[in-house]
């Protein structure tokens, strides 16, 4: 026994006292907090988000909540064609919602985007400029940046022999029966149509039925098509390799460092996501609000953090601990925006059932 140990009994002691306390005091604390202040000036008391899993700051919501007097509730989907079919049928009573851009003009000529009020976005000059203006939203008019990602390959270091480096790695039975594709039909066929060397816009029938080949050979050897359980399973070990977010394979390496993330060699797409205010919004001042927090450096670095996306916020990256880079120039030439695929959208869609319909 030294010296020492009788004090850290006593400090450890101390702890667990100050922490029974605090526990006990936890719910008196929050039974005011739930005496909620009335809602700041002009904002209606309720807030409706509809946005991607896994996607915000620990706090965000709590501390607009507690800060504004507007009560959020919070819903969440695993794919735009998820979230675009909810708003398609129509009445979702949502206020903000978070398409990637491809989807965004598409939002807009069916009519269900809102303009923003940018006089009441205070905060829009922390954005860096590359994010003020971008091709999916050309007058910054309609979206406030959320994140940017790309899609790769995450891998399990000690559970696979070599870095998957191509998308033929679902292919060649690298991770056979340990191997993930994303459940989503744009980034499937996607992957498969740089695999051969298209864009992944195509919309060559003839291209689409070579990445059609491809995904239905990919499929008999995956164990899975997996968006939201991905992550559990990758730390785990259940999948070995997986096409995967870089954001969510940062999530999942902070519960396994043995997980590696790889651009495959043919390339792959980046994506910015936009928090948008919907037409019929219930509540578009508490809204606009709550897209102005944000922009707010510390919410944006907060917001970052946690999901290990990249910032489109220049204030918000400066304080980050571990900024997400964004891509090399070198990185930059594979990588792709997705673009809305007009017409051949039916096809896509076909294409995809008959994936998932494949044995
Ligand atoms: C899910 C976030 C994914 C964003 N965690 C893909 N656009």
């Amino acid at each position: 026994m030294t010296a020492s140990e009788p004090g850290r009994r006593e400090f450890l002691a101390a702890a667990t006292r100050a922490a029974v306390a605090a526990s006990v005091a936890g719910p008196v604390l929050s039974a005011c907090a739930g005496e909620r202040r009335p809602p700041a000036a002009g904002l209606e008391p309720e807030l409706n988000i509809y946005n991607w899993f896994d996607y915000i700051g620990p706090d965000t919501i709590a501390g607009f909540e507690q800060e504004f007097g507007v009560r959020v509730t919070y819903d969440t989907y695993e794919s735009n064609e998820e979230m675009l079919g909810k708003l398609m049928a129509g009445a979702t009573g949502y206020d903000l919602v978070v398409p990637t851009g491809y989807q965004l003009p598409l939002l807009r000529e069916r009519g269900l985007v809102a303009r923003l009020d940018r006089s009441k976005l205070t905060n829009w000059d922390n954005l860096m400029p590359l994010f003020q203006r971008t091709p999916a939203d050309p007058g910054g008019e309609y979206g406030v940046p959320w994140q940017w990602g790309i899609t790769g390959i995450a891998w399990r270091t000690d559970l696979l022999s070599a870095a998957p480096e191509s998308w033929g790695a679902f292919l060649d039975g690298s991770a056979s029966g340990r191997a993930t594709m994303l459940d989503d039909g744009r980034e499937v066929l996607g992957a498969m149509l740089r695999y051969r060397g298209h864009s992944l816009n195509s919309t060559d029938p003839a291209e689409l039925a070579g990445a059609r080949q491809d995904a239905i050979k990919a499929k008999a050897d995956l164990l899975a098509f997996m968006t939201l359980a991905l992550k559990g399973q990758l730390a785990s070990g259940d999948v070995a390799m997986a096409q995967c977010w870089n954001g969510d394979a940062r999530q999942a390496q902070r519960e396994n460092p043995n997980i590696a993330f790889t651009l495959p060699r043919e390339g792959s797409l980046i994506f910015n996501d936009y928090m948008v205010l919907l037409r019929d919004a219930p509540h578009p001042a508490a809204a606009t609000a709550f897209l102005n927090y944000i922009l707010r450096p510390d919410v944006g670095a907060a917001i970052s953090e946690e999901t290990g996306y990249g910032t489109p916020n220049r204030a918000a990256q400066e304080r980050m601990r571990d900024p997400i880079p964004y891509p090399t120039p070198d990185e930059l030439a594979r990588l792709e925006y997705q673009r809305d695929l007009g017409a051949a959208t039916a096809l896509w869609d076909r294409i995809w059932t008959e994936v998932k319909a494949a044995a």
